[in-house]
């Protein structure tokens, strides 16, 4: 059964080339007919693994193509995820998979309501990639990848060997919305802080009374929203974050830099929508997500 990827971007080209190179049947969908017409002009997707680099003639197609769509991996980014899902959604057969690799919340459920009929599962990465430049992709740092259905927990899909296989380090938990709450607490105390400091981050150390505050709110938040399980262990959570990833830039300040839209909405503006509803008022976070806002602004970028 063939493998669909949508959002041929730094993740998804990571996961096509690693199914393609095992074998596995795969085809890329591109956003539009010029985008094809370029990729095929590149001869493919190139990626490099330390310091090998390969081409893969992957094949492609744009979401107009009639072929039904069986397996589906959604690699746009968060704020992209529902538009380009809707232009396939016609294609998917019923009981269609459909895994949805976003950062954050809440773009996972603005999907999952386009496609009633497809059986959509969650992911949560700790992969690294990056787009050098056009189709060449450039693998950054191991990682792995927890896959869940809020829905169906018990029901493992039989496809997770095959990824294992092709050397995509996948796991499949029974509390995946548990996962992404939990990367949601880190990356909101880690991403906005290194975008207003303008700093690597490991130098957030530099910083801990402010992380104090705002792993505080993120844990009351938590036990609100109940993953009160995650609050305990939050703040030293995100310090060995920030120690392991010392030399890292945060994908948000990577987007911030290249002037790109940030994930901000699904991060920190999820988490503040959250704490709304449940009636809670987390000035630290609030006043981080403005300041945060305010900086977008000056760089010219959008705020949501
Ligand atoms: P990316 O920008 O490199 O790739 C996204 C791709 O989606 C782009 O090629 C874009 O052209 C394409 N796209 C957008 N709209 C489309 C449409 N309508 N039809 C077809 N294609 C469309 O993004 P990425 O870095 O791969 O990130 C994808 C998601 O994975 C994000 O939510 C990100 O936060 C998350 N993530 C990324 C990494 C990483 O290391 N890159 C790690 C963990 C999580
Ligand atoms: O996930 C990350 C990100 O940059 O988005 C962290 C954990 C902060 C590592 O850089």
């Amino acid at each position: 059964m063939s493998w669909h990827i949508l959002g041929a971007g730094s993740l998804g080209g990571l996961w096509a080339a690693r199914l393609f190179r095992a074998g596995t049947p795969v085809r890329l969908i591109f956003r539009d007919r010029l985008r094809l017409a370029q990729y095929r002009t590149a001869g493919g997707l190139s990626l490099r693994e330390g310091e090998q680099d390969s081409l893969y003639p992957l094949p492609a197609e744009t979401p107009q193509d009639a072929s039904p769509i069986r397996r589906l991996l959604v690699t746009c980014k968060a704020y992209d995820a529902e538009n380009a899902v809707a232009a396939v959604a016609s294609r998917l057969v019923p009981g269609a998979e459909v895994v949805l690799l976003q950062n954050g919340i809440g773009s996972q459920e603005r999907v999952i309501e386009r496609i009633p009929r497809a059986r959509c599962i969650l992911a949560s990465s700790t992969e690294g990639a990056f787009r050098e430049s056009g189709f060449k992709i450039v693998q950054a740092g191991k990682g792995h990848t927890w896959l869940g259905d809020p829905i169906h927990p018990e029901h493992t899909p039989d496809w997770l060997g095959e990824l294992n296989e092709a050397g995509i380090p996948v796991q499949w938990t029974a509390d995946i919305q548990s996962q992404l709450w939990r990367k949601l607490a880190i990356n909101c105390a880690i991403n906005p802080l290194t975008v207003l400091y303008n700093c690597r981050n490991g130098e957030l150390n530099a910083h801990a009374h402010e992380i104090n505050k705002i792993t505080n709110e993120l844990g009351r938040l938590l036990k609100a929203v109940e993953h009160e399980d995650l609050a305990p262990g939050l703040q030293e959570a995100v310090l060995a974050v920030i120690d392991a990833t010392a030399d890292n830039t945060s994908s948000m300040l990577q987007d911030v830099i290249y002037g790109r839209r940030t994930e901000i909405s699904f991060l920190l503006g999820y988490a503040l929508q959250e704490a709304q509803r449940h009636g809670l008022i987390l000035e630290t976070l609030e006043q981080l997500y403005r300041r945060l806002r305010d900086h977008l602004e000056t760089h010219g970028l959008p705020v949501d």
